[in-house]
């Protein structure tokens, strides 16, 4: 079948720097309860379109059309990287509907976003592919997809950060440059284009438009920024006591410990195993008084198991939560529990049902929750039976409710999505007084409304070392600001030096987690020898000074859209070129990292941006921009402060929940003044202005001020209040 014109078409501004496309085969359909976007009104802007070319009078020309959009009529088999399971077919309708936007490539702008990678953050010509998948271990650059899915591209040169999101939760696929190398091919299922154009002028501003147009990321409660240990086979009660003792007694600092599928009784979700597990009120009890949370796993598989008085299949099933197959019988799959029922988040009391199973967990003191397998991930033969393979839902399965009702070709890449937000929602109503926590490995743009991410199962390699910064700063750009990877590898074997190095820059990490999978090498912080438990908890410790920072850089993506880690050009959108290195990253506006994630290194090349950088461990300093080479013995890797920071840390804790008994900044003066913010976990602001020697507060605070200085540090311990404070 040839490519056909589209026949439909709608153009809009909704926001003075968002312009919607829209091209369609038939008639638009109307909006989705699922919609991900927040804004539909025509606003006042200063774009122009001509049906071929979009413009900004800021920035002059945005995009421009190769040719007309267009769609065909496609078979599955058309689609080798959307993964289906054996002998399905594309249900009747839009889902064969594949339709096509070519763009021009600029081919002086660098492309990045797209989501969830394993490769380079600059985005090499190649497909992009956004359909969620729980692919087999060893993630590898050339993987289609991962488990979430982000249908959204960034270009940026200097003045210009150009945002385009595909609004289609359908298969689709970004051609950037590999078809032809000047062009940008956007195709979809689903009969229409729907893109968001969003224009700025920096990639702080873009940042900020997406979060306008698809929300604001839920800001953690202060524990979840605070170190999580976790392992797949922690198997009891009585060993998750010990090691939060141990953490104790060791001094390394910590505020949660993860409960993964070991917990559940015959991996029965939102059940505790009768004898492993015996009294998870007293196990979080317990925990919490040594200022621990408990996070637990979730699986979306609910054991189908409907005779044996296991409420959630019962209930579920008698209310009509769960998918059916096309002759209204239950549909099953194979998860961890065997035969398991899948909720259909899509529908809004389906949602509400599974917000209230939470109940039994949050009734036991739980704090988080962790939703994970939510791609959803369905095997082709029984757990108990060993290795799978992966056997997706049938795409025709029904999802959604009334007018609403579609296929699940259309919902899968949301299944993690709205399984995040039935959890969160759950988690608000059942505890209003509590932030809540939902922690998931499957995601679309807009989940960061609801939950953190992490980057699911990495291995133990430098190699997913290295990649690490770039899939975590895509990410930030991609909207999803709380996001970590398993520290040390989930896969394999860690060892000394690459657990040392991860951890060094983990500190770093929105979301800092240790977590490894069954049956691998313990990787507790003290199980390599006294020498990197000593350097870890150095590095862990750091962590926990920084919070006061951690929290206001948290709070500004709450608010503004701003990621944490950030790539450096980011923060210096006019440099053209040594942004572009990688393997370094801005932590806010004044921390530059520069990890080591190569075996044997002890020193490396660090490009430093524009200003005069400090060493965080020495006497040393630079003026950017330029090139050095860094010593980095193990325990320091590259770290730098920008001139004119003001730091917000505070003393050294066990864990976020010990009071703050002194308000500290680090200042790093320079010629000009420099402003420095707190906000505290209330969301009160404190600044600092530092001039010429002086130090003024606003609010004003009234009493001592202890000033000490410390190479080209000066600390700054506030302990009541004063209003100006001379150096
Ligand atoms: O495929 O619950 O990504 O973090 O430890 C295994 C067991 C299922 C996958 C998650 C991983 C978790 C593991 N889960």
């Amino acid at each position: 079948m040839t490519w056909q014109p589209a026949s439909r078409h709608s153009q809009q501004a909704i926001h003075p720097y968002i312009y919607r496309l829209r091209f369609g085969v038939e008639e638009f359909r109307p909006r989705r309860s699922w919609n991900v976007t927040l804004l539909e009104q025509d606003c006042p802007s200063a774009f122009e379109w001509d049906g071929l070319q979009l413009r900004h009078t800021d920035f002059g020309t945005l995009l421009r059309l190769r040719q007309a959009p267009d769609w065909r009529m496609v078979t599955l088999k058309e689609l080798p990287e959307l993964l289906a399971r054996p002998g399905d077919a594309l249900p009747e309708g839009p889902a064969r509907q594949q339709i096509r936007l070519v763009l021009q490539r600029d081919l002086e702008a660098g492309y990045y976003a797209l989501g969830q990678r394993m490769s380079s953050m600059r985005r090499d010509p190649g497909v992009y592919c956004n359909w969620s998948l729980d692919l087999p271990a060893g993630h590898y650059r050339g993987m289609p997809s991962l488990y979430q899915a982000h249908p959204y591209l960034v270009a940026h040169r200097p003045g210009l950060a150009l945002g385009m999101f595909l609004n289609s939760t359908w298969f689709s696929r970004f051609d950037l440059g590999h078809g032809h190398e000047d062009e940008i091919a956007i195709t979809t299922q689903g009969g229409e284009i729907d893109l968001y154009v969003l224009a700025a002028e920096n990639p702080a501003d873009l940042c900020a438009l997406l979060a306008d147009l698809t929300g604001r990321a839920a800001l953690p409660p202060g524990w979840a920024l605070g170190f999580h240990q976790s392992r797949w086979g922690y198997q009891s009660q009585d060993e998750i006591v010990s090691l939060v003792d141990e953490f104790r007694q060791r001094q390394i600092p910590l505020d949660a410990v993860h409960l993964d599928i070991d917990y559940m009784d015959e991996f029965r979700s939102f059940t505790f195993h009768p004898q492993r597990f015996p009294d998870p009120e007293g196990l979080s009890a317990g925990l919490r008084e040594k200022g621990v949370r408990l996070v637990t796993i979730i699986d979306p598989g609910i054991r189908f198991d409907l005779h044996s008085g296991y409420p959630v299949a019962r209930e579920g099933a008698l209310h009509g939560h769960f998918l059916r197959n096309p002759d209204g019988s239950p549909f099953s799959g194979y998860c961890w529990p065997d035969s398991a029922l899948f909720t259909d988040y899509a529908r809004a009391d389906s949602r509400a049902w599974w917000g209230e199973q939470q109940r039994s967990l949050t009734e036991r003191g739980v704090s988080g929750i962790w939703v994970d397998m939510n791609e959803p991930a369905v095997f082709s033969s029984p757990f108990s039976q060993g290795f799978s393979q992966q056997n997706p839902i049938p795409l025709a399965t029904a999802q959604g409710a009334g007018e609403d009702s579609t296929v699940h070709a259309e919902l899968h890449n949301l299944y993690g999505h709205q399984m995040a937000q039935a959890t969160y929602e759950g988690l608000a109503r059942l505890r209003p007084e509590e932030r809540p926590w939902v922690l998931t490995r499957s995601a679309f743009v807009g989940t960061q409304r609801y939950a953190a991410a992490w980057m699911g199962d990495n291995q133990s390699w430098w190699e997913h070392l290295a990649l690490t910064l770039p899939q975590l700063t895509s990410m930030g750009l991609s909207g999803s600001p709380f996001v970590g990877v398993d520290i040390g590898g989930f896969f394999g074997n860690t060892h000394a030096e690459l657990f040392e190095r991860w951890m060094e820059q983990a500190v770093f990490y929105p979301f800092m987690r240790n977590h490894s999978a069954l049956g691998t090498r313990a990787q507790e912080p003290w199980r390599f020898g006294p020498e990197v438990e000593e350097r870890v908890r150095g590095h862990i410790g750091l962590r926990y000074r920084l919070l006061p920072y951690v929290e206001t850089l948290a709070w500004q993506a709450h608010r503004h859209g701003w990621p944490l880690l950030r790539p450096l050009f980011y923060d210096f959108p006019l440099d053209t070129e040594g942004p572009l290195y990688e393997d370094q990253a801005m932590f806010g506006p004044w921390i530059m990292l520069a990890p080591i994630a190569h075996p044997g290194h002890r020193q490396r090349m660090v490009y430093f941006p524009e200003g005069r950088w400090y060493d965080f461990w020495s006497e040393r300093f630079v003026d950017g921009p330029g090139c050095q080479v860094w010593p980095a013995p193990l325990g320091q890797m590259p770290l730098f402060i920008r001139q004119g920071a003001c730091l917000p840390v505070v003393g050294l804790r066990q864990s976020t929940s010990e009071p703050v008994q002194k308000n500290i900044w680090w200042l790093f003066p320079g010629p000009q003044s420099s402003q420095g913010l707190r906000i505290n976990p209330e969301g009160e602001e404190y600044h600092v202005c530092l001039s010429s020697g002086q130090v003024c507060f606003d609010p004003p605070v009234a009493a001592r001020v202890v000033v000490r200085r410390d190479r080209h540090r000066v600390e700054m311990e506030v302990d009541g209040d004063e209003s100006v404070v001379c150096l």
